[in-house]
């Protein structure tokens, strides 16, 4: 594959410092590197250049809406063209709000290809508040609602709606929800897997379950993994941490099946906060399940699991 990384340093989605230096943590952990062995060909752009979001008045339910309809704007750019360029776009973040970017960049490059775009969202949270139901404001809770239609995120992009058909959305590892969320994205009809799911029916039947509905459908899958997907002893660099959460062995057997499908087309790395790390303990485990799902193996299997 050809691989673009992009990195957004955004962080005033997620209302602390920190995540503007995920970008920098996952270069010197080394991911062009660890791809470049898996014999990809792999360019940096570096570091993207927000585009003008002034006619935006700043919102009272929406932190720093300027700076992160900015980025949205950029990323949507970058990766809809690394994208229409054969490239598979890997973007370096930053705070979960920058998928408002990433995604809408798939989304429209999916709709030129005319296939559906389905989104794998790997968090603890739902991120499906927007400025009307938000608890904190914070930004980095809101691009599902995003990009699954919300009318009041219209002036950060202006597109048709929804982005992304929400009943194309699997959100996995899930267990924290606010009141509001749980209506909506019932309402909505998100699919989601939360952790008891997981524990009852185990990782590689719910995996099973939505490659073979993505296939079905000729789609393309975007893949978002937050750092509070996995259990905090695992990965302490983010500032959301939730107890309970995936373990090595579950992430890195998606990571493996997801390759296997042939199915992803894009992947945010988000939410990492370096400063909140220990010795670059979660940047590293970022970079391993990456390489799982570029093609690294344990052992080669013949028959390759549908
Ligand atoms: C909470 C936290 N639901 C909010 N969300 C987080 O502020 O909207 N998302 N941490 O990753
Ligand atoms: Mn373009
Ligand atoms: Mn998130
Ligand atoms: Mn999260």
């Amino acid at each position: 594959k050809s691989i673009a990384l992009i990195g957004a340093p955004l962080e005033e989605g997620s209302g602390r410092r920190g995540c503007a230096m995920g970008p920098a943590a996952l270069r010197i952990a080394g991911i062009d590197t660890i791809l470049a062995g898996l014999g990809h060909s792999v360019t940096d752009e570096g570091d993207l250049k927000p585009l003008p979001a002034r006619d935006l008045a700043n919102h009272p339910g929406a932190n720093n809406l300027q700076i992160v309809a900015a980025v949205t704007r950029a990323l949507d750019e970058s990766v809809h063209d690394a994208a229409r360029a054969g490239k598979f776009p890997l973007i370096l973040g930053g705070d979960h709000a920058l998928s408002m970017g990433s995604v809408s960049g798939m989304a429209r490059h999916a709709r030129e290809q005319g296939r559906p775009l389905f989104v794998l969202w790997l968090d603890a949270h739902a991120d499906f508040n927007s400025p009307a139901t938000s608890p904190s404001g914070n930004m980095h809770g809101m691009p599902v609602a995003f990009f699954c239609g919300e009318a009041e995120f219209a002036p950060i992009l202006d597109r048709d709606r929804p982005l992304v058909d929400p009943r194309h959305v699997f959100q996995v590892g899930i267990r924290s929800v606010d009141d509001r969320e749980r209506e909506e994205i019932a309402e909505h009809g998100v699919n989601v897997y939360d952790m008891r799911a997981i524990d009852e029916t185990g990782m590689a039947h719910i995996m099973h379950e939505i490659i073979a509905t993505i296939k079905a459908a000729n789609g393309m899958l975007h893949v978002s993994l937050d750092v509070d997907f996995l259990d905090p002893e695992l990965a302490p660099g983010v500032g959301t941490t939730v107890p309970g959460g995936a373990t090595f062995r579950e992430a890195h057997l998606i990571m493996e099946m997801l390759c296997d499908s042939g199915l992803v087309s894009s992947l945010d790395l988000v939410e990492l906060n370096p400063f909140l790390d220990d010795r670059g303990k979660s940047a590293r485990i970022l970079v391993e399940l990456t390489a799982s799902l570029f093609g690294r193996r344990i052992l080669d299997r013949p028959t390759r699991s549908a």
